[in-house]
């Protein structure tokens, strides 16, 4: 994981993006990086961004799934999940966004371990989904106002519910709601790429155990995002190496403007 921000005296807020819990998901990985490289470059060049990194801290954690993704460079490159052993059975590996603790074993989660939406035998049984969740829950660092969770493809910008087609209440969907639709412009304004937004169960189908719900269920963060990025299906996984610039470009310019707009809340 990387941590960038400017030393302060005082205790920072904090931005969280993940990538790569799920194996195949490769450009995801591409993004994180991106903007790992791409913020410290603007310091000193644009002033939001000095800002930005003078107000929060940012950890950018680019691999979730390690094993898995050795896996996908070695034997599998559509594999999905990550790579332990399950009790009873030849089938390898839990859906690591079907294993935290909101509402885990729900709807649209398999309790078979051959399944891809495998949630696993007991909610974080998965190092790397438990190691991320202690690390969120820690006190020092619970002062979190953004995370995302990044992920390929379809173009979604995703905030919760996930475990049910339902919106949040009021006061916190409005807020999703707007950071969401400014996100999806700012991607729609750097190379003509067209995502959608709105709650992922309803978007996309329920789906229970996802990082969204219980970050913002259990953690309270408000601005709680699933990010599906290119492409809408030609290439899907294998997303062509030309691709991958203008991905991360424009999913750049999304955090950017999710990171200002929060400044000015
Ligand atoms: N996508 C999501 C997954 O975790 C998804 C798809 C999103 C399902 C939102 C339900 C709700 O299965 C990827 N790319 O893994
Ligand atoms: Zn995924």
């Amino acid at each position: 994981m990387v941590t960038i921000g400017f030393p302060s005296n005082k205790s920072k807020d904090s931005f969280w993006i993940n990538s790569e819990v799920h194996a195949r998901e490769w450009i995801s990985t591409a993004v994180a990086l991106y903007l790992a490289n791409q913020i410290v470059s603007e310091v000193g060049v644009d002033p939001v961004v000095d800002e930005l990194l003078r107000v929060y801290d940012w950890y950018v954690m680019p691999v979730l799934n390690p094993d898995g993704y050795v896996y996908t460079w070695t034997t599998d490159r559509l594999w999905r999940k990550t790579r332990s052993m399950n009790m009873g059975t030849t089938c390898v590996g839990v859906d690591g966004n079907r294993n935290y603790g909101y509402k885990w074993g729900g709807e649209g989660a398999s309790s078979d371990p051959c399944s891809n939406e495998y949630m696993g035998p007991f909610a974080f049984s998965e190092p790397e989904i438990h190691a991320l969740a202690t690390f969120l829950s820690r006190t020092s660092n619970t002062n979190f106002r953004l995370f995302l969770d990044l992920h390929s493809y379809s173009q979604l910008w995703l905030y919760p519910w996930s475990y049910v087609a339902e919106n949040t209440p009021e006061d916190d969907y409005e807020q999703q709601n707007q950071m969401a639709k400014l996100a999806v412009q700012a991607i729609v304004e750097t190379h003509g790429q067209t995502y959608t937004y709105g709650n992922s169960g309803g978007v996309m189908y329920p789906a229970s155990g996802m990082s969204i719900d219980w970050v913002y269920g259990v953690l309270g963060v408000v601005h709680s995002y699933t990010v599906e990025l290119r492409d809408l299906g030609e290439y899907g996984f294998l997303l062509p190496e030309y691709e991958i610039t203008p991905t991360c470009e424009e999913a750049y310019a999304a955090i950017k403007r999710v990171g200002q707009t929060l400044l000015n809340d």
